[in-house]
């Protein structure tokens, strides 16, 4: 199914329904579907009148905000490929991306035009929506297949040089009908999205449940502690996603404000890092609510998820979703039984087509049509609950954000002194996990003249919370950092 035939009920069949209710400087204003649907055909007429076709990449750099709503809409009209990028990227980070998908356009405000690597062309969001404006409301026709692109969602690999995971129509369509049927989403629900749209977990999992049923959407520009509960209250929203991080904040809210919300709240559902098992039970207890948490990546939109009805377990991701194949399965590919650890393979409609010219990157992930995930974890014997016990690779999750080390190291042993850095995982009561870095390097380095440079190289969530001076790396016979017994040389 493309993404258009899931929108159409919505788009079309509840065109006078209000569908958006959103913030910015000229305070709220508030969308139907039909309003929605005629401001992304008129911006698909000035990207296509700015040469943009079917296959064309463009890249959208963009905060939450009303037009990037418009410019997802407006590509996948007209079969372009839309790349989303993280607004807290610097420029390093961008130009990787934006090399390596080749987007006729980046669509951002002025301010990033710095941020650009040379020869990139910037597309001004306000420019490009007011020229839309004076243009035709009338849909593009394309033919729009299963198989299309709609989006390059970008992650790193263990290399960490972020790689293009290859969403298509198909693949957003069959998450959203999944989540749709498991969790219960109707045009009744009101969903408060304050997830970043760049990622999967608000765009594939928040963007498609609204358009594919139609539902309400409150959009925020981001997850503000101290704005959030104001947010519940004045909008009364049924539905929430979050990342564990938010949860933990929302913790603090008093507790007579936490139960009247948890009143109006129908569902709740974490994911993208573990949620401890103590902050599902404390919500549990504030809020009247049982977190459902899920699980999923950006190659293949939402794998596992616990039950809507029947036992939240804590610790666990519960069941495949409907439609997904989840295997665990030994190093060399052999199935394991219940109960013992192993990683997690997947299959189904919502596995993306593969990464962007890279098919080597493609075939070391997909065996006979299975992605391995490189989550490591168990099924029980009993009952089929899913728990995760970790990932293959070092990478760190921080608050949802995905750090990979060996971006950061490199970097670091680029710094004239340093001879060698390892950046590990510190647990976090807060962000879940915080990367900490330990260094090895002449007396003359000044860390904190190294921690400033990395703040201008790399997103701030990957600049590492501590920076310790050390001898020497532990390391196994084989030369391999041991990343576990870092910790124990600072304490
Ligand atoms: C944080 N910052 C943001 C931001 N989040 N800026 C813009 N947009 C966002 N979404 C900036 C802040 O301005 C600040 O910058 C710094 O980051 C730290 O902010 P904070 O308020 O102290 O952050 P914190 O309280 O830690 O909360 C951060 C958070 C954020 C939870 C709001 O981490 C977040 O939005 N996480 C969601 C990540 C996500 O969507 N992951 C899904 C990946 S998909 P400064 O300059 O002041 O330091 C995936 C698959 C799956 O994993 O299964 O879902
Ligand atoms: P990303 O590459 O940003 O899409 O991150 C995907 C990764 O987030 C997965 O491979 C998991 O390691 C992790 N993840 C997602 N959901 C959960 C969850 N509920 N519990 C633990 N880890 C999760």
């Amino acid at each position: 199914m493309s993404l258009l035939a899931l929108y159409d009920p919505a788009l079309r069949g509840r065109a006078d329904a209000s569908a958006l209710e959103v913030e910015d400087v000229t305070g709220v204003r508030t969308f139907t579907f039909g309003a929605l649907d005629a401001r992304s055909d008129r911006l698909a007429a000035a990207f296509r009148a700015r040469g943009v076709g079917a296959g064309d990449r463009v890249a959208l750099l963009l905060a939450n905000r009303l037009e990037f709503l418009d410019a997802w809409l407006a590509l996948m009209k007209l079969g372009a490929i839309a790349v989303p990028m993280n607004v807290l990227y610097k420029g390093r980070e961008i130009g990787h991306i934006v090399n390596d998908a080749a987007p006729v356009a980046v669509v951002t405000t002025p301010d990033r035009a710095a941020d650009l690597p040379v020869g990139a062309v910037l597309w001004d969001v306000d420019t490009l929506t007011s020229e839309a404006d004076g243009l035709a409301t009338q849909r593009p026709t394309v033919s729009l297949e299963e198989g299309t692109p709609a989006a390059l969602v970008y992650t790193s690999g263990t290399t960490g040089l972020a790689k293009g995971a290859v969403l298509t129509h198909g693949n957003f369509a069959a998450n959203a009908r999944a989540l749709v049927s498991a969790w219960r989403i109707t045009a009744e629900d009101r969903y408060l999205a304050v997830l970043p749209l760049f990622h999967v977990h608000g765009l594939g999992n928040g963007i498609q449940s609204w358009l594919a049923t139609g539902c309400h959407l409150r959009l925020a520009t981001r997850f503000r502690q101290e704005a959030a509960l104001d947010w519940f209250e004045g909008y009364r929203p049924t539905l929430f996603f979050g990342v564990p991080t938010m949860y933990v904040r929302l913790l603090e809210a008093p507790i007579d404000r936490a139960r009247a919300i948890g009143a109006g709240v129908r569902l709740f559902v974490s994911g993208s890092a573990p949620l401890p098992a103590q902050v599902l039970e404390e919500f549990a207890d504030r809020f009247g609510h049982r977190i459902l948490e899920r699980y999923g990546m950006t190659e293949t939109l939402m794998n596992v998820s616990n039950p809507y009805d029947g036992e939240r377990r804590a610790g666990t991701v519960g069941h495949p979703l409907p439609g997904v194949d989840v295997e665990i399965r030994d190093a060399s590919g052999g199935a394991v039984p219940d109960g013992t650890s192993g990683e997690l393979w997947v299959r189904g409609p919502n596995v993306c087509a593969g990464y962007w010219q890279r098919p080597d990157a493609t075939a070391a992930a997909f065996v006979d049509g299975w992605f391995r995930t490189g989550d490591l974890g168990v099924r029980d014997a009993a009952d089929g609950y899913i728990t995760l016990q970790g990932r293959r690779s070092d990478v760190i999750i921080s608050g949802g954000f995905n750090i990979y080390p060996r971006e950061v190291e490199e970097l670091l042993t680029t710094m004239p002194g340093v001879r060698e850095a390892a950046v590990a995982a510190r647990p976090d009561a807060v962000r879940g996990e915080v990367p900490v870095a330990y260094v090895v390097c002449d007396d003359a380095v000044d860390l904190a003249e190294v921690e400033a440079w990395l703040r201008e190289q790399v997103a701030s969530f990957k600049v590492p919370r501590a920076f310790h001076r050390v001898m020497a790396l532990p390391r196994t016979a084989l030369g391999k950092v041991q990343k576990h017994l870092l910790a124990g040389l600072v304490s």
